[in-house]
């Protein structure tokens, strides 16, 4: 992927679970994996795949995405290695927020502005006739007028 640096996990043949952290901009993936014993089979999510040599490529979701990496030697031991990819695992779900006058029409969302950790979300079909900060949340009188929720 260009742009993007690979990144490279060592893994141990006890260990089975890894987690590997990708940015925002990281919109897929593919796993290389070579085998210790050149006569293993792999399989990377799936999909039978030579040693050393790429998976098909896997579109990664926000947070967690979960690749399978099973090995299987020559009298058929089978080890899985689960390897959790987490794409903006930091930013990904962390926090869930709705206006706090839900209304059918306001369009929450319609627009938002985020700046440092303060979120601005728009809803230009809120009808409150209230002016100002913190206003009646209640009022619907003037349909339309719309609101700006802040969350910080
Ligand atoms: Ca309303």
């Amino acid at each position: 992927m260009s742009g993007v640096p690979s990144s490279v996990v060592e893994l141990e043949p006890d260990v089975f679970e890894y987690v590997v952290d990708l940015p925002l901009l990281q919109q897929s993936a593919t796993v290389t994996a070579t085998v210790a014993t050149p006569a293993s089979a792999l399989t990377i999510d799936g999909a039978p795949v030579q040693s050393g040599a790429p998976s098909a490529s896997r579109s990664l979701n926000l947070g967690e995405n979960i690749i399978d990496i099973v090995v299987t030697n020559p009298v058929g031991e089978r080890r899985t290695y689960r390897l959790t990819l987490r794409r903006a695992h930091q930013i990904a779900q962390y926090s869930y927020g709705k206006a706090s006058n839900t209304g059918a029409g306001d369009s929450f969302g319609w627009s938002v502005a985020l700046s440092g950790d303060t979120l601005a979300v728009g809803a230009h079909g809120e009808g409150s006739a209230a002016t100002g900060v913190n206003g009646n949340q209640a009022d619907d009188s003037a349909g339309g007028s719309g609101a700006v929720y802040i969350f910080h």
